[in-house]
This record gives C-alpha cells, structure tokens and sequence, in this order.
C-alpha cells in the first residue's frame, strides 16, 4: 500500500471511529422504523418530527429515525405483528384494530364513551392509561405513550346523517373490531370490517358509501374527494398507541428505553396540540371542498346513544369486566 492509500485507510478508520461512537457508554447505534396507516401531513407526522427531534439531541444524532407513511409497511396489525416477532420497531396505531392481540383495548371504541378531549387526556395518561399499558408486554408489545386519533364522525355518499333513520342500510367501513362493527349493526347500516388502506379506492369505487374518522384523517387521507356529506356524530374517541417492539426494547439499554419512552411524550404533546388546531382547519377544508357538513340536534342524539347502550353490554365479556369497571371509576373520578 503507498503512503497516500494508507494515509486515506486510516482517515477514513477514524472517520468510522468517530462516526460509530455511541453518544454515551449506554447510547449505541440504532435504527427505529415506523409504520403508520395515515399520511405524513396528519398530525401524527408532526408528533413524530417532535420525537425524532428530541431523540436526535438525546442521543447526540446517534439514532436514525424513518417513518413511513399510507400503510407503506402494511396495515396496522400486520405492523404490530412484525414489532411482536421482532422485525419492526415501531407502529403508530389506532388502538382499534389491535384488539385481535388484545381484547381489552376494545374498551376504547364502546360508543360516546369519552366526552372531552380533556376526558381523554386524564384517562390515557392516568392509571388506566398505564393499566392498559401494563397488559401489552405480554403480547411482546411496550406502549411507549398515547397520541391522538380523535372524535370520530361518519361521512357518507348518499344524505346527510341527521336521526337514527338515516343510518339506514347505508354500507359503512368499519375498522377490523367487533366493538364497530356492533355499534353500526345496531344504528341500521350494513358495515363491513376493512383495513384502513383500503378505505379511499373502496369510498371510489362505490363498493361502499360510508366511512367514520376524525376531521383530520377525512381531510389528509383525501376522504373528502370521494364523499359528499360529514355528520359530526363524534361517536367514539379513540387513540393512538404509540407501540415499540419489546423483543428490539429489551435489546436497549436502560437509558435508551428511557430516552425512546421521554420522547414519545414529548411527541405526544406536539401531536395533540396540532391535532386540535388542526382538526378546525380540516373541518373547514372538507367544507371549502363542497362537502355539506351537518350537526345532530340533542334530541337525536340521545336516540342514537341510546339505540347503542346494548353495546356495552354485548362486549363487556370480550373486553373484560374489571376492565369496563375500571374505566367507568377512572371517568367517574376524573368528572368529578
Ligand atoms: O394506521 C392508521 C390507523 O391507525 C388509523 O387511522 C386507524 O382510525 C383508524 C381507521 O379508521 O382505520
């Protein structure tokens, strides 16, 4: 070898050196994949930019995060699935079409469950919250933290949803989850279990006339292009979980697992806050976009909630009784 090469091999060693060393004795190198249903411009990505941002000063760029988005890595329990076996890292999930790996996060999608935003946020991250959290180790699963999905109100095709009446054989897309499917049963409609990916292409093509999502997924996932009328039925809050690979997290340091959780927080309270703010903006897009975009008045409300009350009932074996109990005294604490 001449000097010049060999002068090269060893600046280009160093460089490697320099580049591998890991931010701290506990920080090594790591890559951290996520999988997400929603597009990049939903108020997920801007969670996400907030956690890798922070993981990046925490580990002093050490970590390369890349999420990637529309179901590009598959629907969501294909994803939790690979984090369970060890092929993932990372999927941020509505926890509704999680309940085929465990039921008891079924207790989530029960009809007008949640009333507030803030009723949501004391639920999550208070001891029901962590109680929840607390079953997903044993599906070889960690709950890093709860995100935002939101309120979640049905647009359709064909007529504006304004009683109990007009729900009425209309074919509405539920997620892959008994708890919906159930509730939309007794509302009157024919619904039919569907991956998230495939919504849009079946809104098209007129394989279904009806969907139920938040604001901001109507208007980032392009819903509004294929559906003409939004009915603010907010029939169920549900969130997202924030879930890491327990196979790769028992592989990370203690100060890596505390960096991944703390960030996950962190991203939490940006994707909240743009999840509000943005669900206004959304609101008025999918109006801007010619969509007609009606309330429900009280009194028909309390007949479609009451027309779902058997729901609870019908899950409660499935989701788990301590589990219905629990909720109903963390919410009764928590509105006082
Ligand atoms: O991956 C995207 C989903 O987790 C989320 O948008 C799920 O609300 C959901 C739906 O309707 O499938």
């Amino acid at each position: 070898m001449t000097l010049k090469a060999l002068l090269a091999a060893s600046v280009s060693a160093t460089l490697i050196a320099a580049l591998t060393v890991p931010a701290s004795a506990e920080v090594s190198q790591r890559t951290i994949r996520i999988a997400n249903g929603i597009a990049a411009d939903h108020p997920v990505g801007d969670g996400v930019d907030a956690m890798t941002q922070c993981i990046a000063e925490r580990t002093d760029g050490a970590w390369t995060v890349n999420a990637f988005w529309s179901s590009a890595l598959g629907d969501d329990l294909q994803s939790a699935q690979s984090l369970r076996s060890g092929t993932l890292e990372m999927v941020i999930s509505s926890s509704s079409p999680l309940v085929a790996i465990e039921p008891a996060l079924g207790v989530f999608d029960l009809p007008f469950l949640i009333s507030s935003e803030q009723e949501a946020d004391a639920l999550l991250d208070g001891e029901f919250g962590q109680y929840i959290a607390d079953m997903m180790p044993k599906h070889n699963l960690v709950n890093l933290s709860y995100w935002e999905n939101g309120f979640r109100n049905l647009s359709n095709s064909l007529r504006p949803v304004e009683s109990l009446e007009d729900f009425k054989g209309m074919r509405v897309r539920v997620m892959q989850n008994n708890i919906f499917l159930d509730t939309f049963q007794t509302l009157g409609t024919n619904a039919t279990p569907m991956a998230f990916g495939e919504v849009f292409t079946a809104l098209e093509t007129g394989a279904i006339d009806a969907q139920e999502n938040p604001y901001v997924t109507i208007d980032t996932s392009r819903f509004f292009e294929v559906q003409d009328y939004v009915s603010n039925t907010r029939h169920a809050y549900t969130p997202f979980m924030v879930l890491f690979s327990k196979p790769i997290f028992d592989t990370y340091s203690a100060e890596e697992q505390q960096i991944l959780q703390e960030c996950s927080v962190v991203g939490r309270d940006v994707q909240r806050k743009a999840s509000r703010t943005l669900s206004e903006q959304s609101l008025q897009r999918i109006k801007d976009a010619g969509l007609e975009v009606n309330d429900i008045s009280p009194e028909n409300m309390a007949k479609i909630r009451e027309a779902v009350q058997g729901v609870y009932e019908r899950s409660a074996a499935t989701i788990g009784a301590e589990v219905v109990e629990r909720v109903n005294a963390a919410l009764a604490e928590i509105r006082g």
